[in-house]
């Protein structure tokens, strides 16, 4: 058995800037599980279904890539399918606060689980979910910062536009 990673997220969407991290992480670990977690706390725009079709269509050309979803602990999530690591993005130094607690916690419930970090590609520093969903809302162009299919799932949910 090869090594196990499991990049975690909301990916609503997915943008380059996951993609990114999905396609080096992939480059680096026998297989990556990219796994939609339920989160409770937040609102989505995206389904979980769709935003797993998104994923997958993003990422179909990586063979080592799985989408998958998850409701609970991402450790728990991690134990299931034998992963030994955890991949996250790191934008900027305002990320670092969440990341190191939300690592800190995920050792205390596993500490067979290592988190690792991949720093963003600088030209995508800047870019999340939410900017991406801001910007389409009020159709500003966003064909650079995420896969075509999700513009135009984008474009769908906002203008109705096919
Ligand atoms: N460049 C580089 N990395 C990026 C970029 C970018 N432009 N954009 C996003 N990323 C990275 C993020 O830093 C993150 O590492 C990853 O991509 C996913 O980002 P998001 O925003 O889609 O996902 P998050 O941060 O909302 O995901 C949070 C989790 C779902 C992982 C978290 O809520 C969780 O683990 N929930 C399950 C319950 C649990 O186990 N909680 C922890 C212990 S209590």
């Amino acid at each position: 058995m090869g090594s196990i990673a499991v990049c975690p997220g909301s990916f609503d969407p997915i943008t380059y800037g996951h993609l990114d991290i999905i396609r080096r992480g992939a480059k680096v670990f026998d297989q990556v599980y990219v796994v939609v977690l339920n989160n409770s706390a937040k609102n989505p725009l995206f389904s979980v279904e769709e935003r797993i079709n998104l994923i997958k269509e993003a990422t179909k050309e990586i063979p080592n890539v799985m989408v998958d979803e998850f409701s609970g602990l991402l450790v728990d999530y991690a134990k299931n399918v034998n992963a030994t690591a955890i991949l996250r993005g790191l934008r900027a130094v305002s990320d670092f606060e969440y990341e190191m607690q939300i690592t800190s916690m995920n050792r205390y419930l596993n500490d067979h689980v290592e988190t690792f970090f991949i720093m963003t590609n600088n030209q995508y520093s800047f870019l999340s979910s939410s900017m991406v969903k801001e910007a389409a809302k009020y159709n500003g162009n966003i064909s650079g910062l995420v896969p075509a299919v999700v513009e135009r799932e984008l474009k769908k949910k906002y203008n109705g536009e096919q």
